[in-house]
């Protein structure tokens, strides 16, 4: 019995909290619920991934979006809902792409991903920045009665690059693994390396000049401008 006090106490508790929470942001000013996104990096024919957050802990009964980002650069080929509850659509068209999340009361969407997108970056794809965003229109954007829930979306970004310079083993970070497997390589142990993050002094050639200026950046004694992290 005093089990189920005590967790009575804690729902009405947590109700305090949450409507507390509520009005909150019902007094908010317009806009405060935000969409965000994580930005990515990859390479020409590689997938990534961009999820999108909601910042609030407004309760919404339908979220519909369409993304937009370059076409020719790169390729939606899934969209996932992280949502937990609620039905979700995702029409599967790679040049006019749209989901709906719908569910018949209000929910929270949860700190977890919302929505992610996954693409595979084109072969050919320039290097470059390029912005990854959801469109919407304002009455697709509502809680369980039709009400308008204002929101602002924050675009993600891809980081479309070739390689890093110094990453000479190609695995997107620079470290003593680099150092070694260019040692390595200079005495025909290695063979493949990506010669273009090898060349660290750039003069179109490997050798150990880069593998000198390579250990020393690794051992902190000489900075390698524009080497990969
Ligand atoms: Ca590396
Ligand atoms: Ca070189």
């Amino acid at each position: 019995m005093k089990k189920r006090i005590l967790s009575l106490l804690m729902a009405v508790c947590l109700m305090t909290t949450l409507v507390s929470v509520c009005s909150v942001s019902a007094s908010a000013a317009e806009g405060d619920v935000y969409v965000y996104a994580y930005n990515a990096r990859a390479k020409a024919g590689e997938t990534v991934e961009i999820p999108f957050y909601i910042n609030s802990e407004e309760e919404f009964a339908c979220l519909t979006f369409t993304p937009d980002f370059d076409f020719t650069a790169l390729e939606l080929v899934n969209v996932e809902c992280g949502i937990p509850g609620g039905s979700f659509i995702y029409n599967e068209n790679p040049t006019n792409p749209k989901f709906i999340w719908y569910h018949p009361q209000n929910m929270a969407v949860g700190q977890e991903p919302v929505f992610t997108l996954t693409f595979v970056v084109k072969e050919g794809a320039r290097e470059g920045k390029y912005p990854v965003t959801l469109l919407f229109n304002e009455n697709d954007i509502c809680d369980e009665n039709g009400s308008r829930i204002p929101l602002q979306v924050e675009a993600g970004e891809i980081t479309i690059f070739r390689y890093l310079l110094a990453d000479v083993n190609n695995d997107l970070s620079v470290d003593s693994a680099d150092v070694v497997k260019l040692a390595r390589y200079l005495v025909y142990l290695e063979t493949e390396i990506n010669t273009y993050g090898a060349d660290v002094n750039k003069d179109s050639n490997v050798d150990g000049r880069d593998l000198i200026k390579l250990a020393r950046h690794m051992a902190g004694a000489e900075m390698i401008e524009g080497a990969g992290y």
